[in-house]
């Protein structure tokens, strides 16, 4: 198990530094496979220097599953990020024995709960991703030892039917001190969303607009 690998890797990198995400479906486009094998797609993000790859394993929303979750983390070297709606602490311990580099938490599911949360994930092991989507939760999310605060540009509570706004992360990740590894996520959607993202942010995560390109890794080459 790489302990920190993702935080690590983000800090490390000498290029932009591009969390990939495996996105299998997305509520607003549907399915984003188009028939294509996923280990393939992994192999394209190896290969055009991805710093991590992100996999959503919730079924309902996201088609994902824990099971292909537990095969990616035994088919890459790369750090694994795994994106869900948790709320129990036996998915935390779920996702270190699966093999798992990362975890998302999300201030707003978690709320008080969520320095505890942290902890207890650090304490397996693993880097946690906090998200943030406003001010507000942004304040609860410093409160935390988390590794990495995450920025998202769109609104969970929306389902991903909004597009998201690069300008989110610019207004946040200002307020954040540099002990936390800042990643702006979502709605990153051209060359200039990325460029705009990276400038504050230490990385970025990128599905949709990868998954939906003829080649998912030419965005990573940037
Ligand atoms: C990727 P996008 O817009 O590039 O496809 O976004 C990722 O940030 C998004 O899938 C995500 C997510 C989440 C999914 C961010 N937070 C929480 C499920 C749960």
């Amino acid at each position: 198990m790489m302990v920190f690998g993702l935080s690590r890797a983000i800090r490390t990198s000498k290029k932009n530094a591009i969390i990939a995400e495996l996105k299998v479906y997305s509520p607003k486009y549907g399915d984003l496979l188009r028939g294509r094998d996923p280990f393939e797609i992994l192999r394209k993000y190896e290969e055009a220097g991805a710093v991590g790859i992100s996999y959503i394993t919730d079924p309902k929303y996201f088609k994902g599953s824990f099971e292909f979750f537990k095969k990616l983390c035994r088919e890459t070297e790369l750090p694994v990020l795994r994106k869900d709606f948790i709320t129990t602490k036996e998915e935390i311990e779920k996702t270190a024995e699966a093999g798992g580099s990362a975890i998302l938490l999300i201030t707003r599911i978690l709320r008080d709960r969520l320095p505890e949360f942290v902890d207890y994930a650090k304490e397996h092991g693993l880097d946690t991703l906090v998200e943030v989507h406003t001010e507000e939760e942004l304040g609860i999310a410093l409160t935390t030892n988390s590794t990495m605060i995450g920025i998202n540009n769109r609104d969970i509570g929306k389902l991903e039917l909004d597009d998201g706004n690069v300008s989110l992360t610019e207004r946040l990740a200002p307020k954040i001190p540099r002990k936390f590894v800042k990643v702006s996520e979502s709605g990153i959607a051209t060359i200039e969303d990325l460029r705009r993202a990276l400038k504050v942010a230490d990385a970025a995560l990128i599905g949709t607009a990868l998954m939906k390109a003829e080649d998912p890794g030419a965005l990573l080459k940037t």
